[in-house]
Formats: structure tokens, C-alpha cells, sequence
């Protein structure tokens, strides 16, 4: 046993759980089925690994930079309260699985989870599946949540059968969830050849379908007529930096020169009243914000490109058929420009009022705004609404994303009984937080039942789909 488990753990601590590695090594597998000369296999390995650690450097940024900000907040006005954010939601599960004894069985889920993905898309004849979700540390923090939503709802499962039932579960919602972001996505990228595997693919889908029922297309977010003054902002680096001197600089200035330089609090980005005027250092803060946007983005366009050449190999040869289910921030260069701070920016006005109203309604459990679904969630929903029903659509879905993150969160963090924190991302309240009903209510037929839901959604995808070998394509066809 121990020589298979040794290879496979090394494979999921070094590859799987390390997306830049398991792109790259992705990239360098197509490539030689392609049978392209050895010097391009390597270049294509180097550029789509080295691309894939500049997004990291640029996601990175952004999460630890602007994260401990609002986690001040929070401390200032000594709230306690469930941060919405994977991070928090991962500490918070892994306190809550060591507490019934269960830690190891999320790294087991995820393996089996891969494994089971795999399986549905060479089964895509019977299946429908079509796409393998790559996003290694997506991955863990979701099948540490799906644990806890599994052991704890499903007290009965919490035996050795526990690791495989959050893996095949696991498997299914990656199989299924990133194979309903093809169309959308290919319609978006204009055939970009790859699917989202991250934390929103529910709500890109629901986003593509009704979007169009609340704006027209051609009025999107890059069209959109601002007065001369105003149209500066077309450009993202100067809105990105505007925005976030009115927001995150607000916010600083809240907070004060004592609190962002308690480095422990803060981290590398603390304050250091010693070497630069609190004032230079909130604009410099929100500046860094464009900063890690622009970096962010330099990445994914690298790795992107490789990928999606490249996986053309493993498609025709080693899993016919299939798409890669990559980082939601590889949709986003793809949309208009300033569709993703627009997201951010409604995300967050919807996040922000239904907090207001938490606090008025006395709310037993509190929620503070993480960063993570705040921005990467809307963002990329704004991107998809813009592109299928302009600026309308993409305004009132990030908004309405927003609101749902806080008010769903809150009730999944009772649900759960968890204490600091929850995943937050919009997927993993909806659908996760119905499917957690279902568990609680109906235990182990409840957990079939979800199965049999996730298995049957490819199917009805396929059959509405009228020609058939496009839909194997991932060919956008008329709706
Ligand atoms: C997440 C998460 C991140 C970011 C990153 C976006 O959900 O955990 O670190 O989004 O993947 O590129």
C-alpha cells in the first residue's frame, strides 16, 4: 500500500496542490504529444510554470496586502464576527474537522476527488463531462469546507467511509461545476479553449444565462459614454488606483497610524512611521493595488496562452475531448476592461449594506467582508454579465452576489458551526448551502440524492445541446 502512497502523495503535495507546477508539467505532456521540438516543450513549460508564479505573486499581493486591512477593521471596532473568506474558511474547517478527530481526510479527498474527475471525463461518452479542474489550491480549501459539510451534517458518515464520500462528492462538484462554465467561458474568450475551475462556476452560469434578460450586450462597460473627464477611467490602472484611495485610503485613515504599524497585525505591509508619512503610505497602499492587478493579469495572459496550445495534445491523445478548468482570473482579460473593478466595486456596496443590516437586525452571527469573494467572485461576474447583457447585468448580479455572499455566509456559518470564519465564495453558498439542508435533513439519502443531482446536470446539458459532436467540441451554439 505504502508503494502506491508515497508517489501519490508526493504528486499531490509537489504538482497537484501546487497549480504552477501541475500547468507547467501540463503544458510540457501536451506539447510532446503535439511532437514539438524539445526546445519549444521546454519554453512552453518555462513560460506557462513562470506565468502561472506571477499570477501567484500577483493574487498573493492582493489577498495579503488588503486582507489584514479589513481584518483591522474588525479588531478596531472589536467585532467578532466570521471573516467570509477561503483562507479563514480553511483554518476555520481544518479547528472544526481536528475537533471530531477527521483532519486527514480532506488531503485523502482530494486525491480521490482528482481521481474521480479523471474518471468522469474518460467516461464523457456516458458522463458528458468534458473538463478536468486543474486548480490546485482551490482544491484544498475546498475539500476541507466539503468535509465539514459532509462529516458534520452526516454524522454517520464520520467513519472510514468519510474520506471517500467527501471525495466522490468533491469529484462530482469539480467535474460538473467547471463542465457548466465551458459555453460561457468559450462564448466569452471567443473559443479561448479552457473552462473556470475555481470558486464561482454556478454563478458564471446562471450569470450567462440570465444576463441577457437585463441589458443589452451592446451596452457594455467599455462603450459605455463618460464625460471627457471621466473617461480617464476606461483605463484600469488609473481606476483601479482611484477606486482603491477612496476605499482602502478611507479605511486607512479609519484605522490610523497606531494600527497599521502593528506588524503583527498587519504583516509585511505594516506601517513604519519612522521611514514615510502616514499619508504617503495610504496612497502608496492603495496604489499597490493596480500594482498586484497589473501583475496578476501579465501572468495569467502567460500561462493561458501556453495552456490552452498545449492542452490541444492532451485533448486529441490522453483525455479526448476534455478542457482545462483553470483560475477564475484567467476570464478576466478577456472582458471589458473595467468590468472587473466594477464587480468589485458593486460586489462590495451589496456586501457592505447587507452587513449594515445584520448589525441593525441583531444578527446573532456577524460577517466581515473578506477579500477573496469580494473580489474575485464579482469581478469575475461582472465580466461574464458584461459581456452577455452590458453594464446593467453587470451591476445588478455583482450586487446581488454581494448581498447573497454576506446573508448566505451567515446562515452556513450557523449551519456549520463554525467559529472565525467561513469559505464565502458565491459557489459555496449556493449551491452548497440548499445541498447543506439536504444533508441534515435527509443524512445519507440526502448525500446519494446530491450525487444523483450532480451526475444528471451534464446530461441535461448535453441534451439540450442540438448538435451533439459541438457540444464535445465545446462549440457555443445558438441558445
Ligand atoms: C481564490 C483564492 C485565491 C484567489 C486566486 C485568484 O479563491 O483562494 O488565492 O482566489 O486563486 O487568482
Amino acid at each position: 500500500m505504502d508503494a502506491l502512497l508515497t508517489p501519490l502523495n508526493w504528486f499531490s503535495q509537489n504538482i497537484l496542490q501546487n497549480p504552477a507546477f501541475f500547468v507547467g508539467l501540463l503544458v510540457l505532456i501536451g506539447y510532446l504529444l503535439l511532437k514539438k521540438p524539445l526546445h519549444d516543450v521546454f519554453a512552453g513549460f518555462v513560460k506557462a510554470t513562470v506565468g502561472y508564479l506571477i499570477l501567484n505573486v500577483g493574487a498573493g499581493g492582493l489577498v495579503n496586502t488588503f486582507r489584514p486591512i479589513l481584518v483591522a477593521l474588525a479588531k478596531k471596532f472589536s467585532l467578532e464576527a466570521a471573516v467570509i473568506d477561503p483562507y479563514f474558511g480553511l483554518a476555520a474547517a481544518n479547528a472544526k474537522l481536528e475537533g471530531i478527530g477527521f483532519i486527514s481526510v480532506a488531503t485523502i479527498a482530494l486525491l480521490i476527488g482528482f481521481g474521480v474527475n479523471i474518471l468522469l471525463v474518460a467516461l464523457r461518452k456516458l458522463t458528458k463531462v468534458r473538463t478536468l479542474f486543474i486548480t490546485g489550491h482551490i482544491m484544498v480549501q475546498q475539500a476541507a469546507t466539503i468535509s465539514v459539510f459532509v462529516l458534520i451534517l452526516i454524522p454517520q458518515l464520520q467513519n472510514s467511509w468519510g474520506a471517500w464520500a467527501v471525495g466522490i462528492i468533491c469529484g462530482l462538484y469539480w467535474a460538473v461545476s467547471s463542465n457548466m462554465t465551458v459555453e460561457p467561458t468559450q462564448r466569452l474568450t471567443g473559443g479561448g479553449g479552457f473552462a473556470i475551475g475555481h470558486q464561482q462556476q454556478f454563478a458564471i452560469w446562471f450569470v450567462d444565462k440570465i444576463a441577457p434578460f437585463l441589458g443589452k450586450k451592446e451596452d457594455n462597460l467599455d462603450d459605455l459614454k463618460l464625460p471627457s473627464f471621466l473617461s480617464v477611467f476606461h483605463d484600469t490602472v488609473v481606476a483601479s488606483a482611484t477606486l482603491m484611495l477612496v476605499f482602502f485610503g478611507s479605511i486607512l485613515l479609519v484605522l490610523g497610524p497606531e494600527m497599521m504599524s502593528n506588524a503583527e497585525l498587519i504583516g509585511a505591509g505594516a506601517y513604519n512611521p519612522a521611514k514615510q508619512a502616514f499619508f504617503m503610505y495610504v496612497i502608496q497602499t492603495a496604489f499597490t493595488f493596480s500594482v498586484y492587478l497589473f501583475i496578476l493579469m501579465q501572468g495569467v495572459r502567460m500561462f493561458v496562452t501556453e495552456l490552452t496550445n498545449a492542452f490541444q495534445g492532451i485533448s486529441s491523445k490522453l483525455l479526448p475531448g476534455s478542457f482545462p478548468a483553470v483560475d477564475v482570473a484567467a476570464s478576466y482579460g478577456f472582458g471589458s476592461s473595467n468590468a472587473v473593478l466594477s464587480g468589485f466595486a458593486f460586489g462590495l456596496v451589496g456586501q457592505l449594506i447587507t452587513i449594515a443590516l445584520l448589525v441593525i437586525f441583531k444578527n446573532p452571527v456577524l460577517i466581515i467582508t473578506g477579500f477573496v469573494p469580494v473580489f474575485f467572485d464579482n469581478a469575475a461576474i461582472a465580466v461574464y454579465a458584461d459581456k452577455r447583457g452590458g453594464w446593467k447585468a453587470a451591476v445588478a448580479l455583482s450586487f446581488i452576489s454581494g448581498v447573497l455572499q454576506v446573508a448566505l455566509g451567515a446562515i452556513a456559518v450557523t449551519l456549520l458551526g463554525l467559529t472565525g470564519g467561513y469559505h464565502g465564495n458565491i459557489d459555496l453558498v449556493l449551491p452548497w448551502l440548499p445541498i447543506g439542508y439536504i444533508f441534515k435533513s435527509l443524512g445519507v439519502i440526502g448525500y446519494g440524492l446530491v450525487c444523483l443531482f450532480f451526475l444528471l446536470i451534464p446530461q441535461l446539458q448535453f441534451a439540450k445541446a442540438k448538435d451533439k459532436e459541438a457540444y464535445y467540441r465545446g462549440e457555443v451554439q445558438a441558445d
